[in-house]
Parts: C-alpha cells; structure tokens; sequence
C-alpha cells in the first residue's frame, strides 16, 4: 500500500476515537466539534477520490448550520453543486467509522468498487463557516486532501451556498459565472439592480429591510455585498456575528419554530424583517402588525410569492413553460389547496431533505422548490433558460413580451440554482416585492396559514417506523396509522403525520386543523399514539397547556 504511506502517517495525527460511529446524515455528518477532526480528515480522502472519479471539482463545506456553536458537521459537494449521491453517502459513513487500522482497506474498497483510477489529478474546493472550532477541523480536510496528492483551494469563510456557487462555477468552466466571492456579489447584484430598475415608487422606506443574520457567516457576507447594491437596497443588520452567539436566541430555525422574532431584533409596526440560519442557505420573512401580533412567512409562502411571480411571467412573455412547486409533508395544508385550486401549478411533494426536493424539482421547466423551514430555491431547464435568453434577445416581439423576458432573464441570473441560499432567496423576494410594489402584509395575506404545531416523541429506536408516501404515512409499527387516521377525523381541516428524524434521535409528530387548540390537541394525542405504539422513552407526552 506505497500509495497509502502519507495516510497512515497523517491519519495518525487525526486518529479516531475507538467505538465511536457516525451516520453521514440529510446533510453530511453532524455531531459536537469534538467529535469531528478524524472525520474531516477522512472527508478530505473522500473528496479527493470523488473527485478523481468524477474528474471535477468537489466541494466540502465545515458547518453546523443551525445546531448550537459547540457542534460542527461535514457535507460533500458534487460536481452541479449539488448533493453527493446515496452511494457515496454510504461510503462517507464507512470511511467515517473504519477503526485506526482499516482506514487503508476501506479506502482501497471504495477505489475498488468506483474503479477510481488513482493517477487522476483531483481537484477540492474547502469552505467554513465561523464556529471557533472550524479553522482546525478545516486544516483536517486539507490534510487528508494533500495526502491523496489532491488539490485543494481553500475558500476560508463562506456561506455554504456560495461554495455550491463556486463548486458550480468551476465545473462548468465559467458558463455559470465566476468562482471568486467576487464573481458571486457582481453577478447577484448586477441581476438584482437591472430587477428593481422595474420597480415603480421605490422608496427608501420600501428598500429598507430588517436582517437576523444568526450571528453567523450569512451577516458577515451581508457586510461584504452592501457595497455592491448602490443604494437598490437598505439592509439594517442585526445579529451580526459581532458580539452574540451563533443561533443563540436567533436564527431562521429559532425563528420558525419559536413563531417569535430573534432576540436583539428592533421592529417597527408593519416592518419587512428576514432571518438566515446559522450558514446562510435558510431564511424566513416576518413583521409585526400594528396590534403587535406576530406573522411568519415561512418556506411555503415564499415559494407561492416565487412561483406566482414566475407563472405571471411566463404566461406575459407568452412561453410554454411548465412550472411546479416542490414541497414536503410539512408544507402548510393552505399553501398546497392555494397553489393547486387558485394558482392552477402542479405541486408535488417529497420527503424531507434539500436532495429529495432538488431532485424532484429537475424533473420540471420551471421547478420552485421549498421546505417549510425556508430551505429551497428554484431550478430551470436548460431549454426554459434558452427559451428565456432567446426571446429576451428577440428584436421582432413585442415590447411586453420582452419586457418579460427579461425580467426572468435577470431572475434566472438572481437565482443560486446550486442551493437553496438565503441571500439570493432574499434578494429574489426583494426583487419580486418591489417589482409588483407588494407590500409584505399584502404578501401575507395570499392565503391564511392553517394552526399547526410540531413535537418530538423520544424512543428506543426511531426506525421501527417506517413511512410510505413522501413520509404522509407511516407503514410501521402496525395500527400506529389507524390510529392517526381515527385521531386525524375528530378535527376539521386536520392533517398529521410521523416521520422518524434524520438528524436527531426523535420521532417527528406535526398536525394541523382548523385551530389552534384543535392542531394543539391533535399532535398531544399523536404524540401519545407514538408513545404507546413506538415504544416511547422517559415521561409520557403532556398536554401543551
Ligand atoms: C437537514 C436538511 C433539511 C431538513 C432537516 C430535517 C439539508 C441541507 N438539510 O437539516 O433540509 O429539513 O434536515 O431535519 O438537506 P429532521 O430530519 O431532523 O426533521
Ligand atoms: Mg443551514
């Protein structure tokens, strides 16, 4: 094993604790940063034959995103920008556990069954986020790159979106845009100016937006953008990664599922207000009406803002476009009936987790998809953005077909269509509020949210359940989904479902119905079914007061 020599030394310098397994989860490897520096080395070795194999670049991104800045995590990117595939996530979680003394058999396993030829050079873009422990674990990737005589180009702190971008950029030799940080704010901001250009009575109180930036990277490449948007837009900063702490008491996540505003946030009556998560590819929007009340527009609205705005167009500009909206189990029953029964869009859901949406939305022209939890973006054909570019450059149609045309046009150009990535998802919003002149109560008002309620149940072990249909039922244990569907009948307009998580170690419980009381009751009592059916762990779930 000649070629492994350089591994067995440096591995030895980021040994794995013994017994210790890890799963490459929905979005890579994630545990307490501890944990983490034997991983990151041999995710730097994974990258390095990925890429060897796919003959690109391969991306790998150190980030928690939204869990607490004690943690970190590892993800892989592909050569699109995209995901690594389910196989090399198996092979991620068997390189990850291979005790000290058969990393060298678990790599050659992987060599052997990719065929990967290992006189291929190879290529690994490296980015991080801004957890203390990042800097170090980064240093691990870089060295399990080099020991494989890979290349690797160090992006230091980025959003994890914008090392898709670059990943992205890289593969496509430039088509898709310039991989520099650069590149990546000129080509956003130059789209997002020549949008609000169209923008009648843009006045600075509408160009004012309020953002929750986690205290994490997203605030800092905020910073770093403002230059670039001549005064198109007026971001007030809070959480900016200064003083506070990472997510702590803020954040797109605490956003979503405390339904309040983060911590050090100060909001006027009716003020448009965002937050990212914790590496920037999440974000919701929020105000507080004038009676103080508080009102969310999670993943499910924004993607009704995106995807009517989008439908609008295309019908304009005259082309034959098919656009549909990708959603999950979690969507908000409203949203769906809206899209379905108002919009007329095709709306098809999948299971949890970017790569299932992502997937599911190439199969379309036009694919909008979105995770309640803010997480999504929109994918284009390569035939809708020829079609797109050619009528834009059309000098024998007429001026409202145009005029379209290049409003998707410079839309296209907005869009991180890697990612989902919250400064593009914010700038797409911006763009398309300002361009109709909507206000975002009047945004909020497209359809009223069903009461829902989200709880977790702990068990023994969360795979005895199983689930069928985009995780809307579960299969396993048996009578569990009897028992939802009696439960489910008692309420109007209600709907629940179980899924098991696939980053903490819970049963996953949401309903909703026509109240809140209603949604309350109905995910108590599901919590319940679990409990008794799944063989629930620690106290019985209580009512929620
Ligand atoms: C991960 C996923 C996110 C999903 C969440 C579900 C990516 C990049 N992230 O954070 O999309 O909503 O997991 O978590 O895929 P759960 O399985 O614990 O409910
Ligand atoms: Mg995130």
């Amino acid at each position: 094993m000649a070629q492994f020599e350089d591994v067995i030394l440096k591995s030895a310098l980021h040994s794995k604790p013994k017994g210790l397994t890890l799963q490459y989860g929905t979005a890579g490897f994630r545990t307490t940063a501890k944990h983490l520096d034997h991983v990151m080395f041999r995710m730097g070795l994974l990258a390095t034959l990925r890429s060897k194999r796919t003959k690109s670049t391969i991306g790998v991104m150190v980030t928690a995103s939204h869990n607490p800045e004690e943690d970190n995590g590892v993800k892989l990117i592909d050569p699109m920008g995209e995901m690594v595939t389910p196989d090399w996530e198996g092979y991620a979680t068997q390189l990850a556990n291979a005790e000290q003394d058969a990393l060298c058999t678990a790599l050659n396993d992987i060599i052997e069954k990719e065929s990967i030829n290992m006189s291929e050079k190879a290529s690994v873009f490296i980015g991080r986020d801004t957890r203390p422990s990042s800097e170090s674990l980064t240093q691990a990737v870089l060295d399990g790159v080099s020991c494989l005589g890979g290349e690797s180009k160090d992006y230091g702190l980025v959003t994890t979106p914008q090392l898709h971008y670059m990943v992205r950029c890289r593969n496509t030799h430039g088509c898709y845009g310039t991989d520099t940080l650069q590149g990546y704010y000129q080509k956003l901001s130059h789209a997002f100016i020549e949008l609000t250009k169209n923008a009648q009575n843009h006045t600075d109180d509408q160009k004012r937006l309020l953002l929750d930036g986690a205290n994490g990277i997203g605030a800092l490449k905020m910073r770093e953008m403002e230059t670039f948007f001549q005064s198109a837009l007026q971001v007030a900063l809070f959480n900016d990664c200064c003083s506070g702490k990472l997510n702590h008491l803020c954040g797109a996540d605490y956003v979503k599922v405390h339904q309040r505003p983060p911590q050090g946030m100060v909001m006027d009556p009716g003020q448009r207000c965002c937050s990212f998560d914790g590496d920037a590819d999440r974000i919701v929007y929020y105000f507080n009406d004038s009676a103080g009340c508080f009102h969310l527009l999670d993943g499910d609205k924004i993607a009704t803002l995106i995807s009517t705005y989008l439908k609008e167009l295309i019908t304009q500009a005259g082309l034959n476009l098919q656009i549909a909206v990708v959603q999950t189990a979690y969507a908000n029953g409203s949203s769906t009936r809206y899209l379905e029964d108002i919009m007329k869009v095709t709306v098809c859901c999948t299971k949890t987790g970017v790569k299932h949406l992502h997937h599911a939305a190439q199969e379309f022209d036009i694919g909008v998809y979105f995770e309640a939890n803010g997480h999504g973006t929109v994918l284009f054909s390569k035939q809708a953005e020829e079609q797109i570019q050619e009528l834009a450059q059309n000098p024998n149609v007429s001026d409202e077909k145009k005029c379209a045309a290049k409003l998707l046009k410079n839309t296209v150009n907005l869009i991180n269509q890697a990612t989902g990535d919250a400064i593009s998802d914010m700038l797409v919003i911006e763009a398309v509020l300002a361009v109709r002149g909507m206000t975002v109560q009047e945004w909020d008002s497209i359809y009223t949210d069903l009461p829902n309620r989200q709880l977790k149940v702990k068990v023994s072990d969360r795979c005895v359940i199983d689930t069928t249909d985009a995780e809307r039922r579960a299969v396993t244990p048996a009578g569990l989904q009897d028992t939802i569907d009696t439960l489910v009948k008692k309420y109007a307009k209600a709907r629940a479902f179980v899924r098991p998580s696939g980053t903490e170690d819970v049963v996953r419980v949401y309903a909703e119905a026509d109240t809140q009381e209603s949604a309350d009751a109905l995910a108590h009592e599901v919590c319940l079914a679990v409990y008794n059916l799944a063989g629930g762990v620690g106290e019985v779930p209580k009512p929620l007061k």
